[in-house]
This record gives C-alpha cells, structure tokens and sequence, in this order.
C-alpha cells in the first residue's frame, strides 16, 4: 500500500476507503435516499483515483511527469450521477494543493458540508464550500460534478446551463519543453498539421530565445506564445524584454504566482501582453491584477479559481473591460477535458483554449466520444445532457486503485 494511502486511511464513520491493492476490489457502499424538494440534495460523493500514462512526457519549467493520477469526484442525487475532476498534481508545483491535500479537504470537510442539504443552485453549493479557506481545486471537483448533475436535471447541456452560446471552439496546443530543438520542431509541424489554432511553448532560462526564435523563424505568422510558470523574476526583466521581437500572442506567467506588482513592472516595460495563469486564483485576484495592469490577457482554469462560480465571475469581469479570456488547461482526463470544453463555449472566450484531443495525451481516454480537434482547429460543444459525453464506468473500474465514498 502506498503512503499516502497509509496516511489517508483512518476510522471515520462518514467515509469508507476501497483500494485495490487493499481489497482486490471495490465495492459499493449503502446510502439513505433523500427527499429532493425544495432543492437538489447530494446523497454521496465518490472519490475515484485512476492512474493514465501519459503518451509522451510533459515537461515545464517545474518539472516533468509521465503520468496523471487522475482525481475524479462523482455525486449522486435522484438516480443520477454528475462527474467532475480535481485537477490537482501530485506534487505541490504549479499550485500547493496537491492529489493528498484535496482528498483529505473533500472527504473530511467539503464533502460533509455539501452532503443533505437542499441546494436549489450553483450559488448554494458555493456557499457550502465559502467558509472553507484556499482549496480551490478541490472545491472546483464538487462544483464541476454539481453542474453536471443539474444540467442533466434540467435536461440540458452543461453548456447551455453555463450560458455558453459557441458550437464550437477554437483551441491550440501546449508543448512542452524538448530534449532537442529539432524535437520540438517537429511537435510544431505535427500540431499545425492537425489544425490546432495557436501553439503554446513553455519556456524557462535556457530553454527561451533561441528556441522562441528557431519557432518564429520557420513559421513567421502563425499564433505563438510562451508560458514560464513562474520560471523568471523582475531580475530578468532585460531578457524577459527580449522576448518582444518575436511577436508573441502572450506571455504566460513569467513571474512568480503571487507577485502581481512586479508582473506590473515588467507589463509596462513590455510590448508583448502579459497573461497570468497562477496568479489569478479568485474574482478578487482578478480585479486587482488588472486594475494594476498587471496583465492584458486572462487565462481562466475553473480548478484553479475553485469552480465555476469564481470561473463564471472572472469571465464577466473581463468581458466588462474587454481583457481577452482563454481556457487553460491542466492534462485533464475526458471529464475535465468535457468541462472545459463547456466553459470555453461562452462568448468571451475570444482566444484559443488549452484543448486538445484526448489522443494528444492519452491512449484511450475515458469517454466516449473521446474529444476530438477539427481540421480548423475546434472542437464541437456537444449539445447533449449534461456533459454530452458517455463516461466510461467500467473502463473507470477496472482503473481505480483508491477509491473513498462520503455519505451523510
Ligand atoms: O501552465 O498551463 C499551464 C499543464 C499542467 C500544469 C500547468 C499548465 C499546463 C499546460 C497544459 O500548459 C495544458 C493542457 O493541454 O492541458
Ligand atoms: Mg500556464
């Protein structure tokens, strides 16, 4: 047994923890029904952990993983089941949650706090979790597997549900960084080819201007940015300046996530638009960023920001000051990926999404259809219940190796 399984699993009444290499199998715990009027009342939440390999390694400036331990949450009221993803790493990198810290919040607190109360709305469910301090992408799995559930109350997509009038969006691909320039080349060649709309390279020192040139020079038009996660500080700035030749759509994230005063520095001293990813974790980062110029371009991860709520109020607050929005990504699983995909359908969401076909990181993905980018570089926002994709139950059972059901 692993440990962090070992660290996890303790007496408590409210939950029952089933892992694989514990029991052999799962299995399936009893849980009251509950009445639903006057609002919507959650009978359980379902944690399932499921490891994908990776199609190739994916390496930033923090580090490099050739997996995702894929954190699923499902909730289950009158019958039906809503799914949604906690996009955490196992590791505290790009954000200090992490896969451990996120099941401990959900199974101990977020769960209970959510579990047999009526929630009528989004807004209910957010007042649940409110109290509760940071943690966003774990209160962002609970939020993302309630809008599923409601919209397959309501009978519609979770896209019309979120207010999202696309039919399809626009997208481009993250690459990251390379064993040889040449490698990286041939990443690009391959992804334009497929008809994504806009590359995205991570960078970091020593792996920046060359590179960026190298890019530039073969393909002088196309839609180009950079993304450092947090690689450089204000010291660089003259480096960073130089960056400004290559006629970049962005820069993501150069400095660190929580110093929105020196990205300010740096945006003034630079013609290329700064756009913060770490740095923007609530409506109120949001605000403060841009009231101190400290970017020009939005990219809005609904984990990060903690769900759809804060997502849904980022994504007003820029169309109000007409700051361009895109939709990150974070090597989402199918149901991530889907919930993206609805997010990315409302109008202001101007720029190319981190969306890619659920082939460019997996062998087999975990729904059905598996998430595919057209030759223009879109990708279709179903119009099905829900999600308006199958998730692959079985395929999500035979994968799990921890599994942990809260009820009431
Ligand atoms: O900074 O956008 C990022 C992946 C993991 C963590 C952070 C980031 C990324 C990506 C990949 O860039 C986006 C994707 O295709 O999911
Ligand atoms: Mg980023």
């Amino acid at each position: 047994m692993s440990i962090l399984l070992q660290h996890l699993l303790h007496d408590g009444h409210r939950c029952a923890i089933f892992c694989r290499a514990m029991q052999g199998s799962s299995k399936i715990i009893d849980y009251q029904t509950t009445t639903l009027a006057p609002g919507i009342k959650l009978e359980r939440v379902e944690i399932r952990l499921i490891r994908l390999p990776l199609i190739e390694p994916f390496e930033t400036s923090f580090g490099k993983i050739d997996s995702r331990l894929i954190f699923l949450v499902c909730i289950e009221a009158d019958g039906l089941r809503g799914w949604g993803e906690v996009v955490a790493a196992e590791e505290p990198l790009y954000s200090y949650e992490t896969v451990g810290t996120a099941l401990h919040v959900i199974r101990d607190f977020l769960g209970p706090a959510v579990l047999n109360r009526p929630l009528a709305s989004l807004d209910d469910l957010a007042k649940c979790l409110a109290p509760f301090r940071g943690h966003n992408m774990a209160k962002a799995g609970l939020e993302l597997a309630f809008m599923d559930l409601l919209a397959q109350l309501n009978e519609q997509s979770l896209s019309a549900l979120l207010g999202g009038e696309l039919k399809r969006v626009a997208v481009g691909v993250s690459l990251g960084i390379q064993p040889s320039i040449s490698r990286l080349l041939e990443r690009v060649e391959r992804y334009l080819r497929l008809g994504y709309q806009r590359i995205k390279l991570k960078i970091r020192p020593g792996w920046d201007l060359d590179v960026v040139d190298e890019v530039r020079r073969k393909y002088p038009n196309i839609l180009l940015s950079v993304d450092a996660n947090s690689a450089y500080t204000i010291n660089d700035r003259e480096h960073l300046q130089r960056l400004d030749d290559f006629k970049l759509l962005m820069i993501e994230q150069p400095l660190q996530h929580d110093d929105l005063m020196d990205h300010a520095r740096l945006q003034e001293i630079m013609k290329t638009r700064i756009c913060l990813d770490e740095s923007i974790v609530s409506l109120r980062q949001a605000k403060l960023a841009l009231e101190l110029d400290s970017c020009r371009i939005i990219n809005i991860k609904v984990g990060r920001v903690g769900g759809y709520s804060e997502a849904l109020a980022i994504h007003d607050l820029c169309v109000g000051r007409e700051i361009p929005v895109w939709c990150g990504g974070m090597l989402e699983s199918g149901i991530g990926r889907a919930h993206n995909i609805a997010l990315a359908s409302l109008k202001g969401f101007t720029l190319p999404g981190d969306i890619s076909a659920s082939s460019r990181y997996f062998e087999r993905d975990i729904i059905s259809p598996e998430v595919v980018v057209g030759a223009d570089g879109t990708v279709a926002v179903p119009d099905g219940k829900g999600l308006g994709f199958e998730v692959d139950v079985d395929l999500i059972e035979q994968l799990t190796d921890t599994r942990i059901d809260i009820t009431g």
